[in-house]
């Protein structure tokens, strides 16, 4: 078979498609251009994404993961090009999101010695990849990139960097795209423990008061089915990490909604009380956890998980399954029955309408208001996309998602700036799905320069920014425990965002009145040509609540503020 590659850049071109990558996000640079070069030289199908900011490659590679499952993909610049990237590859390894990242790198006989744009990628990266590769033959490429794929999409997820001088890239590749992998120490693939799943059929078999908590290791095993069968079988009620909303259907009657900080409080409850706690791909993350030491102490702790390293982290279990979650929840489903819950969820039930999550519509235009308004005129359908801070724990809690897939937001690093490059990303991965960013005034300022990339691609995109003039989340956390100081919260001179976005070429409308929020909603989801945005102007002091704060026991909810009452 007659080769259609020649250097480097076009044989890593052909090894992309090889693994059906549809984009790739990026920007450009001098010591990239052999793959640049190799973009258009090579008439592959394959669209690069021009942004404005490496970064948002990042986010957007990592936006496309999530809602595909396939892994996103970025192509940067070496030296100060790459180092953008990296909040993006942290934000991935936290949320063991599937990413590839190219970056260019400075020629071979140069590394060292502080050439022009040359970073050690390599080095600065290890604590946050999965796996790197510094590449130093060209005849490695396809090699390295089979590898890379492999790596960064089997057992728990990850970003994989190649870093790739350009000498390498520019040089002849005269090898065949048929490598063999060389990974004599990396084995993802776990047989399911039998002994241990019958450990735990027997525990669950004994509980009267269970409860799955479902995070997002679930939701990349392709798990929801097996979620939905255990918990139907059971009859145990199911709650959800941040990451882990949809696995299990958000409307379900045994669902409990998130857990946590601001999770709601008959999930918090639930845990408090429960005698039993399956974590099923969860991490038992501090933000779930509360204070650790206290967390389920008079339950019986069950834990499947993928990584090894989780087990035992944070919370001793006692029952542990070391592999994937679908396979286990397969063979455990062999093994169990109907329990009697039936009073456990009467008094889950008796909980929820006891302690609903509630806001006031009257008074000031509020953030709650319009997610659970978008909640319902999208039926729970549309892909959202959030950005760190107050309106994403409100978006977590109005907007119920069924389907993992539809849930993008930045769990471990809670990396402000990843809303809109995400959802951007999400509309590449889902051209026909409705797309909506919730973002914050903050969070939306570190990275709204992607707009331009929404119009360029005509992306059908709705973006809300909630605007308080606060970087709330913090004034919240300094009114609660700092007796108020305002320390550098204050977010004055705001653009306003709805001529931003015009100037950007993004329609743009305008919310202030509560009485409008069903009209511009309905405004902006009926948008057809290209992106657009909502500027709404919020009460500027609410805050989110029901809150644990931080290192206290899920005991310690406060469910609404100490004298407002103004949730
Ligand atoms: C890159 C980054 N910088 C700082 C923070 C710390 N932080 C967490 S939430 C928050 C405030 C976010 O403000 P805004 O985007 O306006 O959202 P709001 O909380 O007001 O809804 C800050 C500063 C962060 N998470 N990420
Ligand atoms: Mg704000």
């Amino acid at each position: 078979m007659k080769k259609d590659y020649s250097t480097g850049g076009e044989a890593i071109i052909r090894c992309l498609e090889r693994q059906g990558v549809e984009f790739i996000f990026g920007h450009s640079g001098a010591s990239m251009i052999p793959i640049l070069d190799a973009v258009i030289t090579t008439d592959t199908a394959i669209k690069m994404v021009l942004v404005r900011h490496e970064q948002g490659a990042t986010h957007m590679a990592d936006g496309y993961a999530r809602v595909t499952g396939r892994p996103g993909v970025v192509m940067v610049t070496s030296g100060p090009g790459a180092a953008n990237t990296m909040t993006g590859i942290m934000n991935a390894h936290m949320d063991s999101v599937p990413m590839i990242i190219l970056t260019g790198q400075q020629v071979s006989s140069m590394l060292g010695k502080d050439a022009f744009q040359e970073a050690d990628m390599f080095g600065m990266t290890v604590p946050c990849v999965k796996h790197s590769y510094l590449v130093k033959e060209t005849n490695d490429i396809p090699r390295v990139m089979q590898e890379a794929f492999y790596i960064c999409n089997t057992g728990r997820p990850g970003p994989v960097l190649i870093d790739l001088p350009r000498d390498v890239t520019a040089g002849p590749c005269t090898v065949d795209l048929h490598a063999e992998m060389d990974l004599p120490g990396y084995h993802p693939d776990r047989p399911v423990d039998r002994e241990q799943v019958q450990l735990m059929a027997e525990a669950l078999n004994r509980s009267e008061r269970p409860v799955l908590l479902v995070g997002h290791g679930a939701a990349i095993s392709g798990a929801s089915a097996e979620v939905r069968q255990l918990a139907e079988t059971l009859g145990a009620p199911v709650t959800m990490t941040l990451l882990g909303k949809g696995t299990f259907p958000e409307s379900h009657a045994l669902s409990l909604g998130m857990l946590g900080m601001h999770g709601t409080p008959y999930a918090n409850k639930a845990i408090c009380e429960a005698d039993l706690i399956m974590s099923i791909g969860s991490r038992f993350d501090d933000r779930i956890l509360g204070q650790a030491s206290m967390f389920g102490r008079n339950a019986t702790i069950l834990h499947i998980d993928i990584d090894p390293a989780e087990i035992g982290k944070i919370i001793r279990p006692h029952v542990a399954c070391l592999g994937d979650a679908k396979e286990t929840l397969e063979e455990l489903l062999k093994h169990i029955a109907p329990l009697k819950t039936q009073k456990w969820l009467a008094h889950l039930e008796k909980y929820k309408k006891q302690f609903p999550l509630r806001y006031k519509k009257q008074g000031g235009l509020k953030a709650q208001h319009i997610i659970d308004e978008l909640y319902r005129m999208t039926g729970g359908k549309a892909v959202v996309a959030t950005d760190v801070g107050q309106h994403q724990m409100w978006a977590a809690q109005y907007y119920k998602v069924d389907d993992a897939h539809n849930w993008i937001s930045s769990g471990g690093a809670g990396t402000m700036g990843f809303g809109l490059p995400a959802a951007i990303g999400g509309q590449f991965g889902r051209p026909d799905a409705t797309v909506v960013c919730i973002a914050g005034d903050g969070g939306f300022q570190m990275t709204n320069q992607e707009l331009t990339t929404a119009v360029l691609h005509k992306l059908p995109l709705k973006i809300i920014v909630l605007d308080n003039h606060y970087l709330g989340m913090v004034r919240q956390w300094q009114e609660l425990f700092y007796d108020d100081r305002k320390s550098n919260v204050v977010l004055d001179a705001n653009p306003d965002f709805a001529r931003l976005a015009e100037v950007y070429g993004v329609k743009g409308f305008t919310l202030k009145r509560p009485a409008d929020v069903r009209k511009v909603l309905q405004r902006a989801l009926d948008y057809s040509d290209g992106p657009c945005l909502i500027h709404a102007e919020i009460e500027q002091t609410a805050n989110v609540f029901p809150m644990i704060p931080a290192g206290q026991p899920l005991e310690g909810m406060i469910l609404e503020a100490p004298n407002a009452g103004g949730r």
